[in-house]
């Protein structure tokens, strides 16, 4: 199909539903640590979120993942409720330390057995398999030997790519090798807010090229270890900058935390260089030596698709923040603005004109390229209703602002394939702890019961019907 025909068939609106193009992937999406639980058994070690979890002061409430929303138990029950929602993809994440714990040596039968099951589950429910190798569990002891700042967690990390596609490639039909390397180096080594709650520029800077190095080596892994044809991917959090006004200095500003929050992903792995200006820019925190002759051609490995994941727009001017920030050096030079209008309970604006903008530059800079929406949602304080109900109006309403966005961008020529809403289940929401739910299934963590929120029905509503309904 041409995107001109695909651009017909979105137009093509029956009076009722403003479709998408047929074919369009409609899922859900989780990570590991964030609902698995079971965080000690057949033989999982601890990753970095087990040891900044259990560290006081890092996680509100002092949460931990150790039962989380006990999916390694109930996962069963999960696909059951995927299955009744009609999606047609599941993007799950496996745990490293589950399938390859300290993160060296052969893999473990058990952990692998895990998802085994689950994409045979998955498939019995006529549901894709997406997997994502690495959102951010780090075997705590490649950690203990330096992290991601230090070149060796790159070369485990391909290895472990390679055993786990070998033993589950036969299952599973979409591989992402990394989720938001953005946060592992920035939040994780520079403003520490993430594990392992490390505080360095410079860290956090030879941590991106590291994850950036993972992303590559790994895709080599993959393509040796999967037959041909299998698609492999990788997802960022691209940020949507934007300047509070025209000026050359609040541009200036827009510039940089572009550099250091999105091209530093874009251009290595779509064209196997650095941006100029960030290294520049980042020339009072180091000389890049790490990089070595190679790596950049290793890390622009061709792939088929890139995943997005995005939430709200950032807006800023020319000005000063405060350090620690996860912007290497770059808050010396930008102020960052609340941006207007309602906002969520993460208090993040509302804004899905920024996810249009997204997929409008990404058409425009990396044309061939298919695009998903790996992970587009939002956190609102649900609860049970005394009939058991949860009722969340204002994520419909966001969810629905951001499909139109979604189908926008698709009439105006963007080659987007599919959409995971982010999240299937109410989750551990990392520094956060339970205290912020993005499911479109409640749980109560006492009990582990699950209720479907009416945003659920209405996705399955959408998803039933190919497309919005035309009328909210
Ligand atoms: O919960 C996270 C997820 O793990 C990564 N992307 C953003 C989500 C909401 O904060």
């Amino acid at each position: 199909m041409t995107a001109a025909d695909t651009r017909a068939e979105v137009r093509t609106a029956d009076a009722a539903t403003l479709r998408f193009p047929a074919g369009f992937r409609w899922g859900t999406a989780t990570a590991a640590y964030q609902i698995e639980g079971a965080a000690s058994e057949d033989g999982r070690t601890p990753s970095i979120w087990d040891t900044f979890s259990r560290t006081p002061g890092r996680v509100r409430n002092g949460d931990t993942g150790d039962i989380a929303a006990d999916h390694y138990h109930r996962m069963r029950e999960d696909v059951a409720l995927m299955r009744e929602l009609g999606v047609t993809d599941y993007r799950f994440s496996v745990a490293w330390p589950r399938v390859q714990p300290t993160g060296r040596g052969p893999a473990l039968q058990k952990g692998l057995d895990f998802y085994r099951r689950l994409c045979d589950e998955l498939r019995e429910a006529g549901i894709r398999p997406v997997a994502t190798l690495y959102h951010w569990d780090l075997p705590q002891e490649l950690e203990d030997a330096g992290g991601w700042p230090r070149r060796e967690t790159a070369e485990r990390f391909a290895v472990y790519a390679g055993l786990t596609a070998e033993a589950l490639g036969d299952r599973v039909a979409t591989w992402t090798t990394l989720n938001e390397p953005w946060c592992a180096a920035f939040l994780g080594y520079g403003n520490g807010v993430h594990a392992p709650g490390r505080t360095s520029d410079a860290d956090a800077l030879r941590a991106a090229h590291h994850l950036n190095l993972a992303h590559g080596l790994a895709v080599d892994a993959l393509r040796t270890a999967l037959p041909a044809g299998t698609e492999v991917s990788l997802t960022l959090n691209l940020h949507v900058v934007r300047a509070l006004t025209e000026s050359a200095e609040d541009r200036d500003a827009a510039r940089r935390i572009d550099a250091v929050a999105n091209r530093i992903f874009l251009d290595p792995v779509f064209r196997g260089r650095l941006p100029e200006d960030l290294v520049r820019d980042t020339a009072r925190v180091t000389d890049w030596s790490f990089v070595r002759d190679g790596d950049l051609a290793a890390v622009a490995a061709p792939i088929d698709s890139l995943g997005l994941n995005y939430y709200s727009p950032t807006v800023v001017a020319a000005g000063s923040s405060e350090s620690p920030s996860p912007w290497a050096g770059a808050e010396r030079h930008v102020r960052f603005l609340p941006a207007p209008g309602p906002r969520t309970a993460m208090d993040w604006p509302v804004d899905a004109d920024g996810l249009y903008e997204l997929l409008a530059r990404l058409r425009d800079e990396l044309p061939g390229v298919p695009l998903v929406i790996t992970e587009n949602g939002a956190a609102y304080e649900d609860y049970a209703d005394p009939s058991g109900r949860v009722r969340d109006p204002e994520r419909v309403a966001y969810l629905r602002g951001h499909l139109a966005a979604v189908r926008r961008a698709i009439e105006d020529g963007a080659d987007v394939r599919g959409y995971f809403l982010w999240s299937l289940l109410d989750n551990f929401e990392w520094a956060y702890g339970y205290s912020k739910r993005f499911g479109i299934v409640h749980v109560d963590f006492a009990s582990q019961r699950r209720t479907p929120k009416d945003s659920a029905r209405w996705y399955a509503d959408v998803i039933a019907r190919g497309g919005l309904p035309a009328a909210p």
